[in-house]
């Protein structure tokens, strides 16, 4: 089978498990779950949950216990893109192709949507005691790290660090952007490969080396996001290109040039295949995902 046939498959296999965990759309509240579920069902890479699956298999792990962990992942995530979206934020009214949820349900439900996502995804993921049985450390390891990434100490701190220098009208220097991208793009690539392995029993010193890897791609990945804002195509992104440059945004591609971006992207993502060539398990599919990022058109 091809790359491509495997991430199809893949890809497949992870929304068969994320909608079947996302809530039925009935009762007084069925407003705010159809925002939720249209959020969710509007496609997207799955990526995050893709890398934790994967992670998971390289180190032999087996079992349901992952799956309310990839489907959370995907939650956290829609969560982030709904609320980033919004007009205090982004103002974006086209994501994954289609109309963003706020555009569709109006602000206040979009707010409500993304604040209904996060906390689904930590009732999701606590289904995974379910599933334990002797590992249930192992979960509760994985809780601490799904929650901590997606944080003040993780995502949302990227975020906030983003939209407090936007307001004060300040450009980034190089350490704030790089603590930007660390954060609001990192910390969930990193959460997503940390749980794979934890779940599948990697001790201490596999997962920090499993964060360090997470962390690059994460940058690497960030790199090729600011590069597809302006060479990209807007059909193939489902988003419109140019927006960084409206926005008088400060990029990787502002500040060090395109040629650059191009060539660090690269080389973060050589240092994390490093990193994860050198674990015992080998996982073909998951370092060729790596590198399709790298010179992705979407
Ligand atoms: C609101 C707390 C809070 C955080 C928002 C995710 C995010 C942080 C903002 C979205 C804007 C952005 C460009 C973030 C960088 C991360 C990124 C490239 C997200 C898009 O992820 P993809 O490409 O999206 O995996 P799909 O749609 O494929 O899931």
């Amino acid at each position: 089978m091809t790359f491509e046939d495997q991430l199809k498959q893949k890809t497949e296999e992870i929304e068969r498990i994320l909608y079947s965990y996302l809530p039925a759309e009935e009762g007084f509240a069925s407003t705010v779950i159809s925002a939720m579920n249209y959020s969710v069902k509007a496609g997207g890479k799955r990526l995050r949950p893709i890398f934790m699956k994967e992670t998971f298999r390289m180190f032999g792990g087996k079992g349901k216990v992952i799956n309310p962990f990839l489907a959370a992942q995907e939650l956290i995530h829609t969560y982030s893109l709904v609320h980033d979206d919004l007009e205090v934020m982004d103002n974006d009214a086209f994501r994954r192709g289609r109309k963003t949820t706020h555009v569709v349900y109006g602000e206040a439900m979009a707010v409500l949507a993304g604040d209904g996502l996060l906390n689904m995804a930590y009732e999701t993921a606590l289904k995974a005691f379910e599933e334990s049985g002797a590992v249930k450390k192992r979960v509760i390891r994985a809780m601490e790290v799904l929650s901590g990434k997606a944080g003040l100490y993780g995502m949302l701190g990227g975020q906030s660090a983003d939209v407090g220098l936007e307001k004060a009208e300040k450009a980034p220097d190089e350490q704030e952007l790089r603590y930007i991208h660390e954060n609001k793009t990192g910390a969930l690539i990193q959460s997503s490969l940390m749980i794979g392995g934890i779940l599948a029993g990697a001790d201490e010193e596999e997962v920090e080396k499993l964060e360090r890897a997470g962390l690059l791609i994460g940058l690497a990945f960030q790199i090729e996001d600011d590069i597809l804002d302006v060479t990209g195509n807007e059909e193939i992104l489902g988003k419109p290109v140019g927006s960084d440059q409206k926005n008088n945004k400060t990029t990787y591609v502002t500040m060090y040039g395109l040629e650059r971006a191009g060539l660090d992207a690269q080389r973060l993502s050589e240092e994390a295949l490093g990193i994860l060539g050198g674990f015992p398990g080998k996982n073909k599919f998951l370092c060729q995902l790596v590198r399709s990022l790298v010179g992705r058109d979407r």
